[in-house]
Protein backbone atom coordinates (compact mmCIF):
# COMPACT_ATOMS: atom_id res chain seq x y z
CA UNK A 1 0.00 0.00 0.00
CA UNK A 2 1.10 3.32 -1.04
CA UNK A 3 1.66 6.21 1.79
CA UNK A 4 0.29 9.38 1.14
CA UNK A 5 0.46 11.77 3.37
CA UNK A 6 1.33 12.31 7.13
CA UNK A 7 -1.79 11.64 9.53
CA UNK A 8 -2.95 15.10 10.51
CA UNK A 9 -3.28 15.98 7.39
CA UNK A 10 -5.23 12.81 6.29
CA UNK A 11 -7.50 14.00 9.16
CA UNK A 12 -9.32 16.95 7.37
CA UNK A 13 -9.94 14.72 4.47
CA UNK A 14 -11.21 11.97 6.74
CA UNK A 15 -13.63 14.89 8.42
CA UNK A 16 -14.96 16.28 5.21
CA UNK A 17 -15.49 13.13 3.48
CA UNK A 18 -17.45 11.70 6.01
CA UNK A 19 -19.72 14.63 6.48
CA UNK A 20 -20.00 14.59 2.79
CA UNK A 21 -21.21 10.94 3.16
CA UNK A 22 -23.63 11.82 5.69
CA UNK A 23 -25.45 13.90 3.81
CA UNK A 24 -25.76 11.63 0.69
CA UNK A 25 -27.03 9.28 2.90
CA UNK A 26 -29.40 11.50 3.76
CA UNK A 27 -30.61 13.05 0.43
CA UNK A 28 -30.87 9.20 -1.13
CA UNK A 29 -33.57 8.40 1.76
CA UNK A 30 -35.36 11.56 1.21
CA UNK A 31 -35.47 10.91 -2.63
CA UNK A 32 -36.48 6.86 -2.45
CA UNK A 33 -38.82 7.55 0.54
CA UNK A 34 -38.54 3.73 0.97
CA UNK A 35 -35.46 2.71 3.14
CA UNK A 36 -37.13 -0.53 5.12
CA UNK A 37 -37.82 0.94 8.58
CA UNK A 38 -37.49 -1.79 11.94
CA UNK A 39 -41.05 -2.71 11.33
CA UNK A 40 -40.85 -3.01 7.89
CA UNK A 41 -37.83 -5.47 7.20
CA UNK A 42 -36.72 -6.38 3.55
CA UNK A 43 -37.13 -9.37 2.85
CA UNK A 44 -33.92 -9.53 1.42
CA UNK A 45 -31.12 -10.31 3.90
CA UNK A 46 -29.07 -6.99 5.07
CA UNK A 47 -25.65 -6.77 3.83
CA UNK A 48 -23.13 -5.90 6.98
CA UNK A 49 -19.62 -4.99 5.56
CA UNK A 50 -17.36 -5.49 8.64
CA UNK A 51 -14.05 -4.17 9.05
CA UNK A 52 -11.52 -5.77 11.27
CA UNK A 53 -8.25 -7.17 12.10
CA UNK A 54 -7.26 -10.59 10.97
CA UNK A 55 -4.55 -10.20 14.24
CA UNK A 56 -2.13 -12.76 12.77
CA UNK A 57 -4.76 -15.93 12.82
CA UNK A 58 -3.73 -18.32 9.91
CA UNK A 59 -7.07 -19.26 8.82
CA UNK A 60 -8.00 -15.60 9.22
CA UNK A 61 -5.12 -14.18 6.62
CA UNK A 62 -6.68 -16.94 3.97
CA UNK A 63 -10.38 -16.82 3.99
CA UNK A 64 -11.76 -16.17 0.96
CA UNK A 65 -14.93 -14.18 0.20
CA UNK A 66 -16.85 -17.65 -0.22
CA UNK A 67 -15.60 -18.79 3.03
CA UNK A 68 -18.17 -21.53 4.35
CA UNK A 69 -17.72 -20.05 8.22
CA UNK A 70 -18.77 -16.40 7.40
CA UNK A 71 -21.61 -18.00 5.00
CA UNK A 72 -22.99 -20.03 7.92
CA UNK A 73 -23.04 -17.57 10.12
CA UNK A 74 -24.75 -15.34 7.58
CA UNK A 75 -27.67 -17.87 7.11
CA UNK A 76 -27.94 -18.43 11.06
CA UNK A 77 -28.03 -14.52 11.84
CA UNK A 78 -30.80 -13.83 8.34
CA UNK A 79 -28.22 -11.63 7.29
CA UNK A 80 -25.31 -11.10 4.41
CA UNK A 81 -22.39 -10.84 6.07
CA UNK A 82 -18.73 -9.84 4.40
CA UNK A 83 -15.44 -9.93 6.54
CA UNK A 84 -12.90 -7.77 5.73
CA UNK A 85 -9.43 -8.70 7.32
CA UNK A 86 -6.99 -5.72 7.67
CA UNK A 87 -3.36 -6.39 9.43
CA UNK A 88 -2.41 -6.60 12.59
CA UNK A 89 -0.48 -4.20 14.98
CA UNK A 90 1.41 -1.11 13.75
CA UNK A 91 -0.17 -2.36 9.70
CA UNK A 92 -3.51 -2.46 11.18
CA UNK A 93 -3.28 0.72 12.84
CA UNK A 94 -1.95 2.49 8.94
CA UNK A 95 -4.49 0.93 7.22
CA UNK A 96 -7.24 2.11 9.61
CA UNK A 97 -5.83 5.10 9.35
CA UNK A 98 -6.47 5.43 5.94
CA UNK A 99 -9.66 4.13 6.18
CA UNK A 100 -10.99 6.60 8.31
CA UNK A 101 -9.08 9.33 6.15
CA UNK A 102 -10.97 8.04 2.73
CA UNK A 103 -14.09 8.09 4.72
CA UNK A 104 -15.21 5.07 2.69
CA UNK A 105 -16.39 3.49 6.09
CA UNK A 106 -18.31 -0.05 5.79
CA UNK A 107 -21.31 -0.62 7.98
CA UNK A 108 -19.62 -2.06 11.48
CA UNK A 109 -15.91 -1.68 12.43
CA UNK A 110 -13.30 -3.09 15.43
CA UNK A 111 -11.61 -0.24 17.23
CA UNK A 112 -9.96 0.01 20.53
CA UNK A 113 -11.37 2.87 21.40
CA UNK A 114 -14.22 5.36 20.44
CA UNK A 115 -11.26 7.72 20.89
CA UNK A 116 -8.49 5.70 19.62
CA UNK A 117 -5.60 7.67 17.55
CA UNK A 118 -6.10 5.95 14.55
CA UNK A 119 -9.02 8.29 13.99
CA UNK A 120 -8.33 10.90 16.43
CA UNK A 121 -11.84 14.12 16.40
CA UNK A 122 -13.72 11.09 14.85
CA UNK A 123 -16.08 10.95 17.40
CA UNK A 124 -15.93 15.07 18.28
CA UNK A 125 -17.13 15.06 14.40
CA UNK A 126 -20.38 12.69 14.61
CA UNK A 127 -18.63 10.10 12.84
CA UNK A 128 -19.93 7.25 14.82
CA UNK A 129 -23.63 6.37 15.42
CA UNK A 130 -25.18 6.92 19.10
CA UNK A 131 -25.99 3.34 20.01
CA UNK A 132 -27.96 3.71 23.79
CA UNK A 133 -30.91 4.23 22.73
CA UNK A 134 -30.70 1.43 19.93
CA UNK A 135 -29.21 -0.97 22.30
CA UNK A 136 -32.40 0.01 24.65
CA UNK A 137 -34.90 -0.82 22.23
CA UNK A 138 -33.09 -3.86 20.27
CA UNK A 139 -30.53 -5.34 22.29
CA UNK A 140 -31.54 -7.08 25.25
CA UNK A 141 -29.15 -9.72 24.93
CA UNK A 142 -26.26 -6.89 25.04
CA UNK A 143 -28.04 -5.58 28.23
CA UNK A 144 -28.31 -8.49 29.86
CA UNK A 145 -25.18 -10.30 29.38
CA UNK A 146 -21.98 -8.04 29.01
CA UNK A 147 -20.93 -6.77 32.10
CA UNK A 148 -23.19 -3.93 34.07
CA UNK A 149 -21.23 -1.08 34.19
CA UNK A 150 -18.76 -2.47 31.35
CA UNK A 151 -20.57 0.57 29.67
CA UNK A 152 -18.78 3.61 31.80
CA UNK A 153 -15.81 2.52 29.93
CA UNK A 154 -13.97 5.76 28.07
CA UNK A 155 -13.70 3.49 25.29
CA UNK A 156 -17.43 2.89 25.26
CA UNK A 157 -18.82 6.24 26.38
CA UNK A 158 -18.79 9.99 26.60
CA UNK A 159 -20.93 12.46 28.23
CA UNK A 160 -22.95 9.17 29.23
CA UNK A 161 -23.67 8.70 25.57
CA UNK A 162 -22.73 5.14 24.41
CA UNK A 163 -21.16 4.91 21.18
CA UNK A 164 -19.34 1.24 21.17
CA UNK A 165 -20.08 -1.90 21.63
CA UNK A 166 -17.56 -4.36 23.43
CA UNK A 167 -15.80 -7.70 22.42
CA UNK A 168 -14.69 -8.81 25.41
CA UNK A 169 -11.14 -10.74 26.09
CA UNK A 170 -11.23 -14.56 26.79
CA UNK A 171 -10.93 -13.81 30.65
CA UNK A 172 -11.65 -11.24 33.30
CA UNK A 173 -7.50 -11.74 34.80
CA UNK A 174 -5.96 -14.73 33.16
CA UNK A 175 -2.34 -14.83 35.65
CA UNK A 176 -1.60 -18.02 37.90
CA UNK A 177 1.77 -19.10 39.01
CA UNK A 178 3.21 -21.88 36.98
CA UNK A 179 5.28 -24.56 39.16
CA UNK A 180 7.15 -27.86 39.13
CA UNK A 181 5.02 -30.09 40.56
CA UNK A 182 7.74 -32.41 39.87
CA UNK A 183 10.33 -31.27 41.36
CA UNK A 184 8.04 -30.48 44.55
CA UNK A 185 7.02 -34.32 44.73
CA UNK A 186 10.62 -35.27 44.42
CA UNK A 187 11.49 -33.01 47.55
CA UNK A 188 9.05 -34.18 49.42
CA UNK A 189 6.89 -30.89 49.44
CA UNK A 190 3.82 -29.28 49.19
CA UNK A 191 2.40 -26.80 47.06
CA UNK A 192 3.39 -23.17 48.62
CA UNK A 193 0.97 -21.64 50.24
CA UNK A 194 2.59 -18.81 52.35
CA UNK A 195 5.36 -16.22 51.36
CA UNK A 196 7.48 -18.46 53.47
CA UNK A 197 6.42 -21.87 51.59
CA UNK A 198 7.79 -20.13 48.42
CA UNK A 199 10.90 -19.07 49.82
CA UNK A 200 11.61 -22.89 51.48
CA UNK A 201 11.20 -24.05 48.09
CA UNK A 202 13.16 -21.38 46.34
CA UNK A 203 16.25 -22.81 48.70
CA UNK A 204 15.62 -26.18 48.06
CA UNK A 205 15.86 -25.36 43.97
CA UNK A 206 18.75 -23.71 44.91
CA UNK A 207 20.68 -26.52 47.29
CA UNK A 208 20.10 -29.30 44.75
CA UNK A 209 20.49 -30.35 41.27
CA UNK A 210 16.83 -30.35 40.52
CA UNK A 211 16.82 -30.67 36.30
CA UNK A 212 19.83 -33.48 37.08
CA UNK A 213 22.34 -32.30 34.81
CA UNK A 214 25.31 -32.74 36.91
CA UNK A 215 25.31 -28.62 37.46
CA UNK A 216 23.58 -27.61 40.76
CA UNK A 217 23.46 -23.94 40.06
CA UNK A 218 21.50 -23.78 36.61
CA UNK A 219 17.95 -23.39 37.83
CA UNK A 220 16.16 -21.13 40.09
CA UNK A 221 13.41 -20.87 41.93
CA UNK A 222 11.64 -18.14 40.25
CA UNK A 223 12.13 -17.55 36.47
CA UNK A 224 12.15 -13.78 35.28
CA UNK A 225 11.97 -12.27 31.85
CA UNK A 226 13.48 -9.16 30.82
CA UNK A 227 11.36 -5.52 32.21
CA UNK A 228 9.61 -8.10 34.27
CA UNK A 229 6.84 -8.93 31.54
CA UNK A 230 4.93 -11.37 32.90
CA UNK A 231 6.71 -11.49 35.88
CA UNK A 232 4.83 -8.92 38.23
CA UNK A 233 5.02 -11.32 41.36
CA UNK A 234 6.07 -10.55 45.10
CA UNK A 235 4.39 -7.13 44.52
CA UNK A 236 0.50 -7.36 45.31
CA UNK A 237 1.61 -9.51 48.56
CA UNK A 238 2.82 -6.07 49.58
CA UNK A 239 0.37 -3.82 48.26
CA UNK A 240 2.33 -2.34 45.48
CA UNK A 241 1.82 -3.78 41.94
CA UNK A 242 3.40 -1.63 39.48
CA UNK A 243 0.74 -0.50 37.01
CA UNK A 244 -1.97 0.26 39.70
CA UNK A 245 -3.02 4.22 40.58
CA UNK A 246 -4.94 3.44 44.54
CA UNK A 247 -6.44 6.96 46.14
CA UNK A 248 -3.96 7.67 48.56
CA UNK A 249 -4.32 10.95 51.33
CA UNK A 250 -7.31 12.44 48.45
CA UNK A 251 -4.89 11.88 45.60
CA UNK A 252 -4.89 9.28 42.94
CA UNK A 253 -1.04 7.98 43.36
CA UNK A 254 0.65 5.38 41.53
CA UNK A 255 2.28 2.54 43.05
CA UNK A 256 5.57 3.02 41.90
CA UNK A 257 6.01 6.07 44.35
CA UNK A 258 4.23 4.61 47.31
CA UNK A 259 5.88 3.97 50.03
CA UNK A 260 4.95 0.08 49.84
CA UNK A 261 6.77 -0.18 46.55
CA UNK A 262 10.22 -0.23 48.71
CA UNK A 263 9.31 -3.39 51.14
CA UNK A 264 8.42 -5.14 47.51
CA UNK A 265 11.56 -4.27 46.09
CA UNK A 266 13.69 -4.85 49.58
CA UNK A 267 11.93 -8.65 48.64
CA UNK A 268 12.89 -8.73 45.39
CA UNK A 269 16.54 -7.60 46.62
CA UNK A 270 16.89 -10.61 48.74
CA UNK A 271 15.29 -13.03 45.82
CA UNK A 272 18.69 -12.07 43.61
CA UNK A 273 21.08 -12.01 46.43
CA UNK A 274 20.08 -15.40 47.34
CA UNK A 275 19.85 -17.23 43.97
CA UNK A 276 16.27 -17.32 43.58
CA UNK A 277 15.68 -15.50 40.68
CA UNK A 278 17.71 -15.86 37.64
CA UNK A 279 20.71 -12.95 37.71
CA UNK A 280 19.52 -12.25 33.93
CA UNK A 281 16.09 -11.08 34.82
CA UNK A 282 16.94 -7.49 33.24
CA UNK A 283 18.26 -9.32 30.11
CA UNK A 284 16.37 -12.53 29.33
CA UNK A 285 14.50 -12.10 26.10
CA UNK A 286 10.94 -13.52 25.67
CA UNK A 287 12.85 -16.73 23.62
CA UNK A 288 14.90 -17.38 26.16
CA UNK A 289 12.90 -17.51 29.09
CA UNK A 290 10.36 -19.72 27.44
CA UNK A 291 12.92 -22.00 26.17
CA UNK A 292 14.99 -21.93 29.95
CA UNK A 293 12.00 -23.00 31.41
CA UNK A 294 11.49 -25.88 28.79
CA UNK A 295 14.95 -26.61 29.53
CA UNK A 296 14.21 -26.67 33.21
CA UNK A 297 15.93 -23.91 34.76
CA UNK A 298 12.70 -23.14 36.26
CA UNK A 299 11.16 -23.86 39.50
CA UNK A 300 8.02 -21.59 38.78
CA UNK A 301 7.05 -18.38 36.13
CA UNK A 302 4.03 -16.64 36.01
CA UNK A 303 2.29 -16.89 32.46
CA UNK A 304 -1.54 -16.81 31.48
CA UNK A 305 -3.79 -19.71 31.88
CA UNK A 306 -4.58 -19.78 28.45
CA UNK A 307 -0.82 -20.70 27.72
CA UNK A 308 -1.63 -24.20 29.56
CA UNK A 309 -1.11 -26.10 26.38
CA UNK A 310 0.76 -24.28 24.38
CA UNK A 311 3.92 -22.74 25.42
CA UNK A 312 4.01 -24.69 28.29
CA UNK A 313 2.51 -28.46 27.08
CA UNK A 314 4.89 -30.90 28.31
CA UNK A 315 5.96 -32.70 25.07
CA UNK A 316 8.21 -29.16 24.49
CA UNK A 317 10.08 -29.67 27.45
CA UNK A 318 13.23 -31.27 26.97
CA UNK A 319 12.10 -33.45 30.40
CA UNK A 320 8.92 -34.34 29.06
CA UNK A 321 9.06 -37.64 30.09
CA UNK A 322 9.19 -36.09 33.94
CA UNK A 323 7.82 -33.06 33.73
CA UNK A 324 4.97 -32.38 35.78
CA UNK A 325 3.33 -29.13 35.88
CA UNK A 326 0.63 -27.67 38.37
CA UNK A 327 -0.75 -24.19 38.08
CA UNK A 328 -0.93 -22.85 41.63
CA UNK A 329 -2.16 -19.48 43.52
CA UNK A 330 0.21 -16.59 44.58
CA UNK A 331 0.47 -16.82 48.54
CA UNK A 332 -1.17 -13.98 50.68
CA UNK A 333 1.44 -11.39 51.93
CA UNK A 334 2.02 -9.37 54.76
CA UNK A 335 -0.32 -6.30 52.60
CA UNK A 336 -2.24 -8.06 50.11
CA UNK A 337 -2.66 -10.95 47.42
CA UNK A 338 -2.85 -10.57 43.43
CA UNK A 339 -1.56 -11.63 40.38
CA UNK A 340 -3.08 -8.95 37.88
CA UNK A 341 -5.24 -6.11 38.48
CA UNK A 342 -9.09 -6.56 37.16
CA UNK A 343 -9.41 -5.18 33.88
CA UNK A 344 -12.38 -3.77 31.48
CA UNK A 345 -12.41 -6.86 30.20
CA UNK A 346 -12.86 -5.32 26.47
CA UNK A 347 -10.90 -6.75 23.70
CA UNK A 348 -11.63 -4.30 21.39
CA UNK A 349 -14.90 -1.76 20.77
CA UNK A 350 -17.53 -2.01 17.53
CA UNK A 351 -18.52 0.79 16.52
CA UNK A 352 -21.02 1.87 13.40
CA UNK A 353 -20.87 4.50 11.17
CA UNK A 354 -23.14 7.94 11.34
CA UNK A 355 -23.59 7.12 7.65
CA UNK A 356 -24.89 3.19 7.76
CA UNK A 357 -28.32 3.20 7.18
CA UNK A 358 -30.54 1.63 9.47
CA UNK A 359 -27.77 0.96 12.04
CA UNK A 360 -30.72 -0.64 14.45
CA UNK A 361 -30.09 -3.82 11.86
CA UNK A 362 -26.40 -3.83 12.51
CA UNK A 363 -27.25 -3.39 16.53
CA UNK A 364 -29.80 -6.75 15.61
CA UNK A 365 -26.27 -8.60 14.01
CA UNK A 366 -24.75 -7.83 17.55
CA UNK A 367 -27.27 -8.82 20.00
CA UNK A 368 -27.87 -11.78 17.76
CA UNK A 369 -24.27 -12.97 18.38
CA UNK A 370 -24.88 -12.72 22.27
CA UNK A 371 -28.05 -14.93 21.98
CA UNK A 372 -28.34 -18.71 23.02
CA UNK A 373 -29.16 -19.18 19.43
CA UNK A 374 -25.69 -18.16 18.20
CA UNK A 375 -23.96 -20.43 20.60
CA UNK A 376 -23.38 -23.74 19.24
CA UNK A 377 -21.57 -22.11 15.76
CA UNK A 378 -19.52 -19.59 17.69
CA UNK A 379 -18.60 -22.35 19.86
CA UNK A 380 -18.08 -25.44 18.07
CA UNK A 381 -18.64 -24.34 14.01
CA UNK A 382 -20.24 -26.11 11.58
CA UNK A 383 -22.35 -29.30 12.19
CA UNK A 384 -21.01 -32.37 11.02
CA UNK A 385 -18.21 -30.52 9.64
CA UNK A 386 -16.44 -29.15 12.75
CA UNK A 387 -18.98 -31.53 15.25
CA UNK A 388 -21.26 -34.07 14.91
CA UNK A 389 -24.00 -34.54 17.35
CA UNK A 390 -25.11 -38.04 19.13
CA UNK A 391 -28.10 -38.30 21.61
CA UNK A 392 -28.24 -34.27 21.79
CA UNK A 393 -24.45 -34.71 22.95
CA UNK A 394 -22.24 -32.31 21.02
CA UNK A 395 -18.93 -34.14 19.19
CA UNK A 396 -16.41 -31.66 19.08
CA UNK A 397 -12.23 -32.26 18.77
CA UNK A 398 -10.12 -29.07 18.55
CA UNK A 399 -7.64 -31.94 16.86
CA UNK A 400 -9.34 -33.13 14.52
CA UNK A 401 -8.52 -31.90 10.94
CA UNK A 402 -11.52 -29.71 10.20
CA UNK A 403 -10.80 -28.07 12.97
CA UNK A 404 -7.00 -27.84 13.53
CA UNK A 405 -6.06 -26.88 10.02
CA UNK A 406 -4.75 -23.43 10.36
CA UNK A 407 -6.42 -23.46 13.58
CA UNK A 408 -9.64 -23.05 11.82
CA UNK A 409 -11.20 -23.09 15.30
CA UNK A 410 -9.79 -20.27 15.83
CA UNK A 411 -11.46 -18.68 13.00
CA UNK A 412 -15.04 -19.27 14.81
CA UNK A 413 -14.37 -18.86 17.94
CA UNK A 414 -12.31 -15.83 17.68
CA UNK A 415 -11.59 -13.68 14.27
CA UNK A 416 -15.55 -13.84 13.33
CA UNK A 417 -16.66 -13.86 16.51
CA UNK A 418 -18.68 -10.61 17.43
CA UNK A 419 -18.54 -11.63 21.37
CA UNK A 420 -14.54 -11.03 21.06
CA UNK A 421 -12.28 -13.95 22.31
CA UNK A 422 -14.59 -17.00 22.77
CA UNK A 423 -11.66 -19.81 23.05
CA UNK A 424 -12.23 -20.44 26.92
CA UNK A 425 -15.87 -20.56 27.51
CA UNK A 426 -16.75 -23.11 29.56
CA UNK A 427 -18.60 -25.37 27.07
CA UNK A 428 -15.34 -25.61 24.60
CA UNK A 429 -13.06 -25.65 27.43
CA UNK A 430 -15.01 -28.80 28.91
CA UNK A 431 -14.13 -31.39 25.50
CA UNK A 432 -10.43 -30.22 26.30
CA UNK A 433 -8.32 -33.08 27.59
CA UNK A 434 -6.97 -30.83 30.19
CA UNK A 435 -10.52 -29.73 31.14
CA UNK A 436 -9.78 -30.54 35.19
CA UNK A 437 -6.50 -28.72 35.00
CA UNK A 438 -7.75 -25.65 32.73
CA UNK A 439 -10.45 -25.37 35.33
CA UNK A 440 -9.24 -25.00 38.70
CA UNK A 441 -6.83 -22.86 36.69
CA UNK A 442 -8.93 -20.53 35.31
CA UNK A 443 -10.36 -20.11 38.89
CA UNK A 444 -7.09 -19.33 40.55
CA UNK A 445 -6.83 -16.46 37.39
CA UNK A 446 -10.61 -15.44 38.22
CA UNK A 447 -9.24 -15.30 42.12
CA UNK A 448 -6.14 -13.66 41.43
CA UNK A 449 -7.31 -10.44 40.07
CA UNK A 450 -7.28 -7.87 42.68
CA UNK A 451 -9.55 -4.85 42.48
CA UNK A 452 -7.76 -1.02 42.12
CA UNK A 453 -8.53 2.41 41.72
CA UNK A 454 -7.45 2.72 38.45
CA UNK A 455 -9.57 0.39 36.31
CA UNK A 456 -10.92 3.02 33.43
CA UNK A 457 -8.93 5.40 33.75
CA UNK A 458 -7.82 6.68 30.10
CA UNK A 459 -4.24 7.15 28.75
CA UNK A 460 -3.03 10.60 30.70
CA UNK A 461 -2.08 13.51 28.67
CA UNK A 462 0.27 14.09 31.27
CA UNK A 463 2.04 11.24 30.42
CA UNK A 464 2.23 11.03 26.41
CA UNK A 465 5.38 13.30 26.13
CA UNK A 466 6.82 11.04 29.06
CA UNK A 467 6.68 7.54 28.52
CA UNK A 468 9.94 7.30 31.45
CA UNK A 469 7.66 8.33 33.72
CA UNK A 470 4.61 5.90 33.11
CA UNK A 471 3.88 3.22 35.88
CA UNK A 472 4.78 0.16 35.26
CA UNK A 473 7.96 -2.05 34.45
CA UNK A 474 8.38 -0.93 30.78
CA UNK A 475 12.02 -0.84 29.01
CA UNK A 476 12.84 3.00 29.58
CA UNK A 477 11.61 3.74 32.76
CA UNK A 478 13.03 5.90 35.39
CA UNK A 479 10.80 2.68 37.53
CA UNK A 480 12.56 0.11 36.08
CA UNK A 481 16.12 1.69 35.87
CA UNK A 482 15.93 2.10 39.98
CA UNK A 483 14.63 -0.97 40.85
CA UNK A 484 17.15 -2.80 38.61
CA UNK A 485 20.30 -0.93 40.42
CA UNK A 486 18.25 -1.37 44.06
CA UNK A 487 18.17 -5.45 42.85
CA UNK A 488 21.31 -6.26 41.82
CA UNK A 489 23.02 -4.19 44.71
CA UNK A 490 24.71 -1.07 42.98
CA UNK A 491 22.33 0.98 45.06
CA UNK A 492 21.09 1.32 48.16
CA UNK A 493 17.37 1.08 48.56
CA UNK A 494 16.53 4.12 50.44
CA UNK A 495 18.45 6.79 49.07
CA UNK A 496 17.66 5.04 45.07
CA UNK A 497 14.29 5.39 45.91
CA UNK A 498 13.70 8.88 47.24
CA UNK A 499 15.83 9.84 44.60
CA UNK A 500 13.74 8.09 41.86
CA UNK A 501 10.11 9.63 43.74
CA UNK A 502 11.57 13.55 43.62
CA UNK A 503 12.77 12.95 40.10
CA UNK A 504 9.52 10.98 39.10
CA UNK A 505 7.37 14.04 40.40
CA UNK A 506 9.74 16.97 39.39
CA UNK A 507 9.93 15.77 35.55
CA UNK A 508 5.67 15.60 34.90
CA UNK A 509 4.68 13.33 37.63
CA UNK A 510 2.98 15.71 40.23
CA UNK A 511 0.86 16.81 36.85
CA UNK A 512 0.29 13.35 36.14
CA UNK A 513 -1.12 12.41 39.68
CA UNK A 514 -3.30 15.85 39.29
CA UNK A 515 -4.96 14.88 36.04
CA UNK A 516 -5.62 11.15 37.33
CA UNK A 517 -7.36 12.68 40.60
CA UNK A 518 -9.34 15.01 38.26
CA UNK A 519 -9.85 11.86 36.33
CA UNK A 520 -11.15 9.70 39.58
CA UNK A 521 -13.39 12.59 41.02
CA UNK A 522 -15.09 13.28 37.87
CA UNK A 523 -15.58 9.26 36.99
CA UNK A 524 -16.93 8.35 40.62
CA UNK A 525 -18.76 11.74 40.80
CA UNK A 526 -16.91 12.96 44.28
CA1 LIG B 1 21.07 -28.44 37.31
Amino acid sequence: MKQRKPQKLLFTVLLSGALLAAGCAKEETGKTGAEPGPSQQSKEPRNIHVLLSHANAPYAMKAGADDPYVKEMSKLSGTNLKFEFLGHGGDFTKQMSIRFASAELPDLIRTDSIQSSMHKGALEQGVFTELGPLIDKYAPNLKNKLPKDIWQSPKLSKDGKIYGIPALTAMNTNRVVYIRQDWLDKLGMQQPKTLDDYLKYFEAVKQQDMNGNGDANDEYGFYVRENLDHSLFFFQEFNAHPEVWQMRNGQLTPNIIAPEMKEAIAFWRMLYEKGYINPNLFTNKSADWGAGIRQGKAGSWTHAVTNYNLDWAVDKFADKDKVKLSMIAPPEGPKGKGLMPVTDQIYFVWVIPAKTKNPEEIVKFLDWAWSDKAETFLDFGIKDKNYTEQGGQIQWDPNAPANSADSAYNFYQLSINPRGDGRMETKIVEKSPDAAALKSGMKIAADAGFKHDSLHMPQLESLNTHPELVPGTGSGTLFLEMFAKVVTGKEELDPAFDKFVAEWKKRGGDAAIKEATNWYNTFHKK
